[in-house]
């Protein structure tokens, strides 16, 4: 009885940190602006022959329709109601894709905006993704419905009513973030309105939520609505599961507000991480991947157990949010590929891989002038299916990065060392480095202008491995490089920094 109960503990404290995710399956990706269509067959085709975990989705409800500029990817993240309805899909292929997804072991997270609604000047009608009628002017949204009495005008104490000062943590909570409507969350009505939401998705099936913009919600406002909300359905998950919950906080040091202050809610967006290893991998700044060895925590980010890790998201990929020029993305895919493969071999975090659509970039003084393009469409405005070419990539502008094989092969990589610990690190003091993951799995970069020729020490069984990033085990042999294993643990490694990507993974799944 003693020992059930501290189970149960456990099980309990785990809760909302807790992914959700099919046993063995470690990383989910962010299917930036899809169609609910695409998710349920790329959940049946790809991500669950794979090992991939769950999708990040866009949020799937009503928001406004902005067509100056031309249907940009930001309006989703301004709301107009919680009706199932966007240019992803409606709710029958919401339900269709959640069933779908499910039924193979891949799980579903929702993007959730409801620090706000639209912004101050969104006008009043029926510009929206569903039809619903509102008025941004009178803060009424009859659709929710919401109305004035719902929004913290009276809180705020700035002149414009709009966040002018981060390091005022009243004015980050109670004011407007670029003009977006700010809710009330103090009122139970409030509260009970965005978990009804909340609770309708995770009676349709999904597993937890993204919490869009919680660095402007107070975190015991936001712990008032995450108390109402229900267990995940028994069809696919254990009795009493949480919902998983990741809080959108973006702290790089340095503001009133830290990531720390959310804990309490859930696991918190760790962007100090992408920021950090695009400066090394670039070799900003002096630095190099010698200084990775205490990657994590002694680089002073948040807890692993509590951290959500990504090298790029759909913001700062682009130039929004935060992180700066070091942000490495898919526009710089050698260097972006040994991020992402660095990040999930490492045992740090909780993994997110991002899969993005291709827009027209159009620097001008710096900035990129394109960075609202929504994604790949047709002239009415309704979003591209996601097309597959017969080499496995993807077509129509969507880039697929979690096609990538390297990318899709340290997701593989990261599902086979869970558990394991960080080991065998080895560097040359300067840009190349190893390591293992017990005795499961060992990686080895050569980021530096030299090649790399080295004998180490993998912590692996003898034998002979499949490379998965040139290649990878199919049948009984590679279709890349070859590294011989010796009865001691040792493979001799050779890397040419000019190889097309300068790094080799090996993993006891891919062994002759
Ligand atoms: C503009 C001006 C305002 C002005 C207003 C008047 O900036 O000062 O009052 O016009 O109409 C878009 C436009 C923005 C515009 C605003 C309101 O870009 O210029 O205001 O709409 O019309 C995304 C985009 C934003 C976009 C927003 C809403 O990034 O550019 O704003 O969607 O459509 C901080 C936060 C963090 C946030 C990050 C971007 O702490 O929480 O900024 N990240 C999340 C999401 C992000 C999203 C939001 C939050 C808002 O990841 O994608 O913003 O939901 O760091
Ligand atoms: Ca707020």
């Amino acid at each position: 009885m003693r020992i059930f109960l501290l189970l149960v503990a456990a099980e309990l404290c785990w809760a909302q940190y807790n992914p959700n995710t099919k046993s063995g399956r470690t990383s989910i990706v962010h299917l930036f602006e899809w169609r609910w269509a695409d998710i349920a067959l790329e959940c049946e085709r790809y991500l669950a022959p794979n090992g991939f975990g769950g999708v990040q989705i866009s949020p799937p409800n009503e928001n406004i329709v902005i067509t100056n500029p031309w249907r940009p990817w930001w309006e989703r993240y301004q709301p107009i109601s919680y009706k199932l309805c966007t240019r992803s899909g409606n709710e029958d292929e919401f339900r269709d894709m959640v069933t779908r997804c499910n039924n193979v072991g891949v799980y579903i997270y929702v993007d959730a905006v409801v620090n706000h609604m639209c912004g101050s000047a969104g006008g009043a009608g029926t510009h929206s993704t569903c039809g619903s009628y509102f008025n941004a002017g009178n803060e009424e949204f009859p659709a929710v419905p919401y109305s004035g009495w719902d929004f913290n005008d009276g809180k705020c104490k700035t002149s414009n009513g709009e966040i002018q000062d981060y390091n005022d943590i009243y004015q980050v909570r109670d004011c407007r973030l670029v003009s977006l409507l700010d809710l009330a969350l103090e009122k139970d009505y409030v509260r009970s309105k965005i978990a009804e939401y909340m609770n309708h998705l995770i009676g349709i099936g999904v597993a937890g939520f993204r919490i869009d913009a919680s660095k402007h919600m107070w975190p015991g406002d936001m712990k008032a609505f995450l108390d109402k909300l229900n267990n995940l359905h028994t069809k696919w998950f254990p009795e009493g599961a949480r919902p998983f919950i990741f809080q959108e906080v973006i702290d790089l040091g340095g503001e009133a507000i830290k990531a720390s202050d959310y804990f309490v809610n859930g696991r918190v967006t760790e962007f100090k991480y992408g920021a950090k290893l695009g400066t090394v991998i670039r070799r900003w700044n002096g630095e190099k991947m010698t200084y990775l060895k205490n990657w994590g925590e002694g680089w002073g980010f948040m807890p692993s157990d509590r951290a959500l890790v990504f090298v790029d998201n759909h913001d700062n990929q682009r130039g929004h949010g935060a992180g700066g020029a070091s942000i490495l993305t898919f526009w710089d895919p050698r260097l972006y590929k040994m991020a992402v493969g660095f990040m999930l071999a490492h045992p740090y975090g909780f993994t997110r891989v991002m899969s993005s659509y291709r827009w027209s970039r159009w620097f001008e003084n710096g900035k990129d002038v394109n960075d609202w393009i929504g994604p790949p469409s047709n002239s009415d405005g309704s979003t591209k299916t996601v097309t597959i070419n017969p080499d496995t990539t993807c077509g129509n502008d969507w880039v697929c990065e979690h096609r990538w094989r390297q990318i899709r092969n340290m997701v593989i990589f990261r599902n086979v060392v869970d558990g394991q610990a960080f080991t065998n690190w080895w560097d040359n003091n300067s840009n190349q480095v190893a390591f293992g993951r017990g005795n499961k799995g060992f990686i080895v970069f050569n980021n530096d202008d030299w090649n790399l020729s080295e004998t180490l020490q993998t912590g692996l069984p003898a034998g002979t491995y499949c490379d998965v990033i040139s290649g990878q085990k199919e049948g009984n042999s590679c279709t890349g490089i070859q590294i011989q294993v010796n009865g001691d643990g040792r493979a001799y490694f050779q890397i040419s920094n000019s190889a097309e990507d300068p790094f080799v993974a090996i993993h006891v799944n891919a062994k002759l």
